[in-house]
């Protein structure tokens, strides 16, 4: 068969923080060469595919030598001859050779970047993109992007709690408005750090460093930001939040240390509410830690109809995490990242089960990232509705955004913005 897979090759390539990540390069009889590349989080749910790292002294201890042999080796073996447009076979297959809950022993680093470069052998060999393999001939839409300004928490040392500060702009009236839209605010926010002598250069994702004295400071900022950019708050241009509460918080209790307090779950939503009250936030990521599902379910009866809340280290990309969270009521849209799921088939089926359930669904990058746009093709193949990658600097970002621009500018006249996407435009 002319998709069948003659060989799987792993090699060591660099991610965004100068730590070892893998490539999976794939090569079907026909002679169609894909590859992928697997990414790496910081603030990691504790359900997440873990990632098989070597320890010990080298690229202090992440390197992934094992996980490449085991891609050289084990996963190159059980792929050979089979049929890469089999994606539920293949990827059901390594979850069977990997045969942990956790995919520890092979890695969801090595299982990803395989089951991804698996797609886009599919595809290309179809000769199609990525995102019109996956979507066949049915509509598709362009996601709302929400993208970083200020970068903190895991991605900043901890300069301040909340992990990102983000702008959305549903109302804009295309992916590449709102992209224009952001970079302005964006452009404007350094302006305003520089005036005040606080620009000292970007976090992990781009976003610039919060060099502020506390997370509310961060918020006026980000607002004085928008207005310097001659756009309404709350009208052009949403603020969409990253709490990232579990480096933080665990067990009920919450430390804000630039806050220099230590509150509980009822303080931690009585905060938030706090500054949904006072500035122009329609999404919640993460409100609470992982642990605390009570606290998702309290939140979610205060805010979920003012602002959507997401769940990331609370879901990890998990269709039965996200069926039980539907039925509890503890969030009302989950993040999606493939890593965290560790295969494309688990991948969909949490989104999937987001979808059954009237979630909003987020197709999202990792902290430490690559050249790599998989997801890009993700979130319009599979009409996720909206893109989230950081900020709008540094390659391994714009990697993501430039490609969806040009699905857009590809599609034409057919490219229908998803904006509507985000129903809490208040
Ligand atoms: C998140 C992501 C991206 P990380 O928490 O949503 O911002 O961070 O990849 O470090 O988990
Ligand atoms: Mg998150």
């Amino acid at each position: 068969m002319s998709s069948s897979i003659v060989s799987t090759v792993g090699r060591r390539v660099w991610d965004s923080r100068a730590r070892p990540t893998i490539e999976v390069e794939i090569t079907l009889a026909d002679g169609t060469v894909a590859r992928a590349i697997a990414p790496a989080g910081a603030s990691t749910g504790s359900g997440e595919a873990v990632d098989r790292r070597d320890g010990g002294d080298s690229f202090g201890g992440l390197d992934v030598r094992h996980a490449i042999a085991s891609v050289n080796g084990e996963i190159a073996k059980a792929l050979h001859g089979r049929d890469a447009h089999d994606q539920t076979g293949i990827d059901a297959l390594l979850i069977k050779l990997d045969g942990t809950p956790n995919k520890a022993r092979l890695g969801g680093n090595s299982m990803i970047a395989t089951s991804m470069a698996v797609l886009h052998a599919a595809a290309l060999s179809s000769k199609k993109p990525l995102w019109h393999y996956l979507a066949g001939d049915g509509p598709v839409s362009i996601p709302v992007p929400e993208i970083q300004i200020f970068g903190g928490g895991a991605h900043a040392a901890r300069r301040v709690d909340i992990q990102d500060f983000m702008v959305i702009c549903p109302t804009a009236g295309s992916f590449a408005e709102a992209l224009d839209r952001t970079a302005e605010v964006y452009r404007a926010a350094g302006g305003l750090l520089k005036a005040r002598g606080l620009l000292q250069g970007v976090a992990d994702e781009g976003g610039f460093w919060p060099a502020f004295e506390s997370n509310e400071e961060a918020l006026d900022m980000l607002v004085k930001a928008i207005e310097a950019a001659h756009f309404q708050p709350g009208k052009d241009v949403s603020i969409s939040l990253d709490v990232a509460a579990s480096e933080f918080g665990a067990k009920g209790r919450y430390r804000l240390a630039r806050d220099g307090r230590e509150i509980d779950t009822e303080g931690m939503i009585q905060l938030l509410s706090g500054w949904i009250d006072r500035f122009p936030i329609i999404s919640v990521e993460d409100p609470v830690a992982e642990d605390d599902a009570a606290g998702f379910k309290a939140f979610v009866a205060r805010e979920g109809k003012r602002v959507q809340v997401i769940g990331d280290d609370f879901l990890v990309t998990d269709a039965a995490r996200v069926e039980r969270s539907a039925a509890d009521k503890s969030c009302t849209a989950v993040l999606i990242k493939p890593n965290q799921a560790g295969t494309i088939f688990e991948t969909k089926a949490a989104l999937d089960a987001g979808k059954r359930n009237g979630f909003g669904t987020i197709v999202s990058a990792r902290s430490g990232e690559t050249e790599d746009t998989t997801i890009a093709h993700l979130a319009v193949g599979w009409n996720a509705g909206q893109f989230k990658v950081g900020s709008i600097s540094r390659g391994e970002r714009t990697a993501k955004w430039n490609e969806m621009l040009r699905i857009e500018a590809h599609l034409g006249a057919k490219a229908r913005f998803a904006g509507d996407a985000l129903v809490y435009a208040r």
